[in-house]
Order: structure tokens, then C-alpha cells, then sequence
């Protein structure tokens, strides 16, 4: 299933000083990795989902059984499906019970985020041993700065996409262009399993029919907004004026819109960004009263800190700045933050700092007593164990994450 756009078979790699970037999605990821684990559902519809409800499968020979989405009840959502699931209409962010109704007999999975992180590093080490400049993007994909090597983009794409699969059984999908807005477009063209390359040329005929939307960056919002405008397709954007763009969406972003749709984009790969903020969040089977299911709200909280903790350590990092993330049942959002004294790691600690979030949230009204969601975040992330040169300090000084207190945090439910 690998197609190349237009007639520019390797334009991207000649026309210099043009520059090569590859962008490398992993097909129907979550649900690819089960597969691996479960072959006998392959050409079946499958369903990932996040709530932790989800029975794992009883794959004993004498019982042999998954759980279908008909038989699904919470409030859990998709977090990926199978492309013969995706065929039903189920996809993404959707609620369970409602692709139930679109695909009662599909499988559903609970996730298991270890055997992604798993696939993830290994799919990204193999990337590296062939083309060493790439940029993590997430857990299922990365950018590739390919200019730099000298071998023709379909053998090299093609050695990348199996070095790849004999790593991880897994299929992926490849966008080869000139920029990383490009790249990462075209990598979304011929799923599953595709290669497209696209050169500067192609922009009109292959880009400019495509809803904004397809570009990285324009939101359901911002889409909308366009298209109240009459600015419904890249094209339609592309031949807006620029002072139009600045006009209505401000400096930064009407120059942004204008660029992005004709393709320009100087964003270098960038092969190590530390990660900004970690969070943990999650939401309740039914929603909780602050005073009625306080022991269930504390024992949710105390488990998110202690998440949060396992996260900060198995990267090496301690937070300055400590949030909390609440939605009530008539789904309004509420965020508190916290800039610490010192960098913290422990989870006794960012419960601590978590708990003074909590205490500036009024729980005033009979909505706001009722917790639908409750998340906790880690920002200003630093690295735990090297020594932080702060700006302030003005000599190298190590930032060692503060002591635990055993302290009880009062918290406000
Ligand atoms: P995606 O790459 O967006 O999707 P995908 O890999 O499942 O499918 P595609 O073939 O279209 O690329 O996301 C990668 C993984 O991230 C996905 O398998 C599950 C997870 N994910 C979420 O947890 N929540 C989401 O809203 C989305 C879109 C993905
Ligand atoms: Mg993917
Ligand atoms: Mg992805």
C-alpha cells in the first residue's frame, strides 16, 4: 500500500538545500501492540479503552473470553480502535457506550501502557540506528531529519519502516517532505502502512484540497472559525491575505495561518526537548461529593501523587510548580497551581503541594460538591540528579529535590 505524490519520486532529496524530514506515525498503535498479544483477533473490530473497568481478557483455553462494547457500562472512552473498528465509525475520544451502539460485538481491551512505552522505545531505537536525528513527538511518533543522509528516500524509508516492524511486529506510516508541517500531513495520507512523498510542487494539487484542519495545529476552534470566514479547505487559506490573517487572528497566528498553508515552515528537528509538565488525571465511574465520598476522593488523590511520583522517577525529574485540574458534574473546569520552594519528586510532597491547589477551589455551590474528574500535573520539570545552573543562585548549585514531610496535608475533602 506505499503510493508517492505526484511525479516527485525523490525531489525532496535532490533539490537542495532543500531539506529531507520524515514524519513516522505507528498505525492503530495501542491496538496494534494487543494484537501482537492476541493474533486471533486480527481482521476483527477492537477497541482500546482507558477506564480502568475494563476486565482484562480471560484467555484460558476453557474460558477464552473477551469482553464486546455492548456489554460495556461507565463512562470510559475509546483510545484507539482497529481500522475495521474505525469502518463502524468508532474512533478516538468517542464515548464506549456510545460506539456500542455503532459496534456492539467489537472487542474492547483495557489499555495497558507499559506494552506501549515498550513498543514505543523500541520502535524509536530502531529508527535511530539508521537515522540518528530525530525528534520524539509522543509515544507513537517522531520526526527524522533525513537530509543529511546520502541514500534515496524509498530504500531509506523502506529500511526504516522494516527496521521498525522486526523490532516491534508493528506497521507504521511515513510523510516525506521538505518541512515538518509537510511531513507530518503526508504521514496521515496513506494509512495504514503508506509511504507518501511530497515535494514543494505538489503543495497545490496535493495539500490546498485539504480541510485546515489537517494541518498540525489548527484545532476544531480555530477550523470553525475559519469557516465562518469561508475559509474552509488549505487552498481557501493559502489565498486569504496575509493582512486579512493578521487582521482577525492577530500577529502571530494570522502569520502562522499564512505560512502553514503554503507550506513554509522552518521548524529545525529538534532531538532532545525535556518533556515541560507530567500529569495524572482520571475520571470517576460516577462523580464523588466532597464530603460524602471523601475517603474515596482522598484515596483517588493520594494514588494520582503517588503516580505522579513513579512518573518524576523513572525520568529523573523534580517540579517547581504543582497543579491541580477539577471538573464538577455540570462539567465545569477548575486549575490551581503552585510554584514550591524548591523542587520536589516525592509523593508525600507534590501531595502536599497538590493539597494547598485544593484548598483555594471553592466548593461553594451543589454542582461544584460533586467531582466528575480530578487530575494532578508536575511543571517546571528539572532534572532531579544533575546540578541546575539557576540563575539566581549565580553559582552551579545542585537541585536536590526537597526532603519528604510526613506531614498530613489537610485537605478540603
Ligand atoms: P494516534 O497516532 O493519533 O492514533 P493511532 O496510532 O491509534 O492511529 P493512526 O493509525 O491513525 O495513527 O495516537 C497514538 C496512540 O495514542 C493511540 O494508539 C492511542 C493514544 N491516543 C490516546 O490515548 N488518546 C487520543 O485521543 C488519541 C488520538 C490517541
Ligand atoms: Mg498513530
Ligand atoms: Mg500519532
Amino acid at each position: 500500500m506505499e503510493s508517492i505524490i505526484g511525479n516527485s519520486t525523490d525531489a525532496a532529496a535532490h533539490a537542495t538545500p532543500c531539506r529531507r524530514i520524515a514524519h513516522l506515525d505507528m498505525d492503530a498503535f495501542f491496538a496494534s501492540v494487543e494484537l501482537l498479544s492476541y493474533p486471533e483477533l486480527r481482521g476483527q473490530p477492537v477497541v482500546v479503552g482507558g477506564a480502568k473497568t475494563i476486565p482484562p481478557p480471560d484467555v484460558t483455553p476453557a474460558a477464552h473470553a473477551f469482553a464486546r462494547l455492548k456489554n460495556y457500562n461507565g463512562r470510559g472512552v475509546v483510545t484507539t480502535s482497529t481500522y475495521e473498528a474505525r469502518a463502524l465509525g468508532v474512533f478516538s475520544g468517542m464515548g464506549l457506550m456510545h460506539s456500542a451502539r455503532l459496534a456492539p460485538d467489537a472487542i474492547l481491551l483495557p489499555a495497558r501502557f507499559d506494552a506501549y512505552r515498550d513498543a514505543s522505545s523500541r520502535f524509536k531505537a530502531a529508527v535511530t540506528s539508521i537515522a540518528p536525528v530525530i525528534e520524539d513527538r509522543g509515544i507513537d511518533e517522531i520526526y527524522i531529519d533525513l537530509t543529511n543522509i546520502p541514500e534515496a528516500t524509498l530504500p531509506l524509508v523502506g529500511r526504516i519502516k522494516t527496521a521498525v516492524f522486526d523490532a516491534t511486529g508493528l506497521t507504521c506510516s511515513v510523510g516525506i517532505a521538505p518541512n515538518k508541517l509537510l511531513a507530518k500531513i503526508c504521514s496521515d495520507m496513506d494509512k495504514p502502512n503508506g509511504i507518501t512523498v511530497l515535494a514543494a510542487a505538489d503543495i497545490p494539487a496535493r495539500i490546498w484540497p485539504l480541510a485546515t484542519s489537517k494541518i498540525n495545529g489548527i484545532g476544531a476552534k480555530t477550523a470553525e472559525r475559519l469557516q465562518r470566514l469561508g475559509i474552509v479547505s488549505i487552498g481557501d487559506l493559502a489565498h486569504t491575505s496575509e493582512d486579512f490573517l493578521i487582521r482577525r487572528f492577530g500577529p502571530h497566528t494570522g502569520l502562522w495561518l499564512h505560512n502553514a498553508a503554503n507550506g513554509i515552515d522552518e521548524r529545525p528537528v529538534v532531538t532532545w526537548r525535556a518533556p515541560k509538565s507530567v500529569s495524572r488525571e482520571t475520571t470517576f465511574e460516577r462523580d464523588l461529593h466532597v464530603r460524602h465520598d471523601r475517603a474515596e476522593l482522598s484515596r483517588q488523590f493520594a494514588a494520582l501523587c503517588e503516580r505522579l511520583a513513579q512518573d518524576l522517577a523513572r525520568k529523573g525529574y523534580a517540579s517547581r510548580s504543582i497543579g491541580v485540574k477539577l471538573r464538577f458534574a455540570d462539567f465545569r473546569l477548575l486549575t490551581r497551581e503552585i510554584t514550591w520552594p524548591c523542587p520536589i519528586a516525592q509523593a508525600a510532597d507534590i501531595r502536599r503541594a497538590a493539597g494547598q491547589c485544593l484548598k483555594r477551589i471553592p466548593f461553594d455551590t451543589a454542582a461544584q460538591q460533586r467531582i466528575r474528574l480530578l487530575g494532578v500535573r508536575c511543571g517546571a520539570l528539572m532534572d532531579g540528579n544533575r546540578p541546575d545552573n539557576t540563575p539566581d543562585a549565580g553559582t552551579l548549585t545542585l537541585q536536590k529535590p526537597c526532603m519528604t514531610t510526613p506531614r498530613q496535608v489537610e485537605l478540603p475533602f
